[in-house]
């Protein structure tokens, strides 16, 4: 069995360990900021998925949001970045609209990615080269689009912001309309399926979009950073996933603002030379 098909029944299984183990009960705690929770479950899930991978591959390396990194050579073997669930704030509050994310990358290249929407049992998923697919069903390149006939994935928490709201304004004033799911693999299966047209993110993790990059790549969703450029997928970073005539007209947008472009770089601690 190859690493892909391995990576769909375990996702899909994990999938199976939320939906029952959500039937009894479960400890919320609040981790960097009161608004910032993780459950037993996010944790028994990470294990649980971590658990599956070491039993049949003891040599692959795994990065997840809950428990510390194996200590990462990203250029050789095969690398999990993994998010167990991704939503919690909904998985507390909503009880559905939460994903499992993986990307998988192999020798320091993308390989796979999966997201599986929990509560719908729904994966969107692909192995690099081969396109990507919901569940069995391929899907099409998405179309290009102008802001003008776009819907834009953006959270409202960064609209707040004094020293980074100007353009992001401007974005939602210019498109057709903004969405916020409060997941951010989510957004990218939206994305990926064609349902919105752009999603952004001023600071995600790499577990948060690995997986969504990967398969996004297959069907014309570009990755970026906000200025356009390409992500260090080992940080934190803002994250532009959107097809290529949009990227254009959301960059620009973007980059005609240098209070925006020096408050974005102090946040990431991105300097000039960096680049
Ligand atoms: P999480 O649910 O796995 O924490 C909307 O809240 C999106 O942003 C979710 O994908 C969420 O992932 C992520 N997120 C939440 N808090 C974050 C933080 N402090 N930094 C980066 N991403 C965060
Ligand atoms: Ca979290
Ligand atoms: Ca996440
Ligand atoms: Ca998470």
């Amino acid at each position: 069995m190859s690493v892909y098909l391995f990576a769909k029944e375990l996702i899909r299984n994990s999938g199976a360990f939320i939906r029952n183990r959500m039937e009894e009960s479960f400890q919320v705690e609040s981790k960097s900021n009161p608004n910032d929770l993780v459950t037993t479950v996010d944790l028994e899930t990470e294990q649980y998925i971590r658990a599956k991978i070491k039993e049949i591959y003891p040599e692959h390396n795994i990065v997840g949001e809950e428990y510390e990194a194996d200590i990462v050579d990203s250029k050789s073997g095969y690398l999990w970045i993994i998010d167990p669930i991704d939503g919690t704030l909904n998985f507390v509050h909503q009880r559905e609209n939460f994903a499992i994310s993986i990307g998988i990358y192999k020798d320091g290249e993308p390989y796979a990615g999966l997201i599986l929407d929990v509560m719908k049992d729904k994966l969107v998923s692909a192995e690099v080269g081969k396109g990507a697919f919901v569940n069995d069903e391929k899907l099409e390149t998405v179309k290009t689009s102008h802001l003008s006939d776009s819907l834009v994935g953006i959270s409202h928490k960064w609209l707040i912001r004094e020293d980074i709201k100007a353009p992001l304004i401007e974005i939602v004033k210019e498109c057709r309309s903004p969405r916020s799911l409060g997941s951010a693999a989510l957004e990218y299966a939206q994305l990926i399926e064609g349902r919105i047209e752009a999603a952004m993110f001023f600071r995600l993790s790499p577990w948060d979009f690995s997986g969504g990059k990967i398969i996004g790549n297959e069907v014309g969703i570009i990755t970026t950073d906000f200025l356009g450029r390409q992500n260090n997928w080992l940080e934190q970073t803002s994250v532009l996933a959107t097809n290529a005539v949009l990227q254009k007209e959301i960059t620009d947008i973007i980059k005609k603002d240098d209070g925006f472009i020096l408050a974005h770089d102090t946040f990431h601690n991105i300097h000039k030379s960096d680049l």
